[in-house]
């Protein structure tokens, strides 16, 4: 890892959060047509998946800001084999969808790996050298190599964008706490089709003096980013 610079203290909740330049990751959660466009698994579910557009841009300032200086990168993608032998029927029978996963829908088999509906969008689209870890669960170690790949990277920080904030971003988040990394989750960059959903997430994440983590606003984090080389 070539020399950086120092970064500033980010102006966080509970308290000020310190990242170490280069072992921190970006890790943006499940950016997939699925979940944002219409016609995907979120949209079988009943959600309004406009309300998802808003952490677009902000998560692209996030993937901007860590290209530049040659950060690590993990996108995700909730997916599953074609033969869906990593679905458990618990998943796949809850609920009553109007779709299942891997029913047939418009953009292809609904959660299925390598199907059109299930890629990232093309906004926040992996390029080479970035970690793309496709996970069967909610929570991006369950099941995947995320923590190896982190371990290689001597990782020990994350800063997460993405969506859902209450299901795969939280559940993701403590995971990743409970393996020690210190976890920071970017007010903008996140989202849920229920608002107050996303409201109590940030709240419960910061609450107890960080017991999750910190949340940031995307200012702040930019803010505090040691120049890019
Ligand atoms: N349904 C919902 O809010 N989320 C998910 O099913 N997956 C993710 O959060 N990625």
């Amino acid at each position: 890892m070539p020399h950086m610079p120092a970064s500033h203290p980010i102006a966080a909740q509970p308290f000020a959060y310190r990242l170490p330049p280069g072992r921190t990751a970006l890790v943006i959660i499940d950016m997939q047509r699925d979940f944002i466009e219409a016609g995907g698994f979120g949209a079988a579910l009943g959600n309004d998946v406009s309300l998802l557009q808003s952490a677009i841009a902000p998560t692209q300032a996030l993937l901007q800001a860590w290209r530049a200086r040659g950060w690590p990168v993990v996108h995700t993608r909730e997916s599953h084999a074609h033969d869906l032998h990593d679905c458990p029927p618990a998943k796949r029978d809850r609920g009553s969808p109007t779709l299942r996963i891997g029913d047939p829908g418009p953009m292809g088999r609904l959660l299925v790996r390598g199907e059109p509906g299930n890629a990232i969008i093309p906004a926040l689209a992996p390029i080479a050298g970035e970690v793309v870890i496709d996970k069967p669960g909610k929570g991006a170690f369950y099941g995947t190599a995320l923590h190896e790949a982190l371990q290689v990277r001597g990782v020990t920080h994350l800063v997460l964008a993405g969506v859902t904030t209450e299901v795969c971003v939280q559940t993701t988040m403590r995971e990743a706490n409970d393996r020690g990394y210190d976890c920071l989750l970017v007010d903008e960059a996140t989202q849920s089709y229920f608002p107050e959903f996303k409201a109590a997430t940030l709240a419960m994440i910061t609450a107890q003096g960080g017991i999750v983590g910190w949340v940031a606003p995307l200012a702040a984090v930019l803010q505090a980013l040691p120049p890019a080389p």
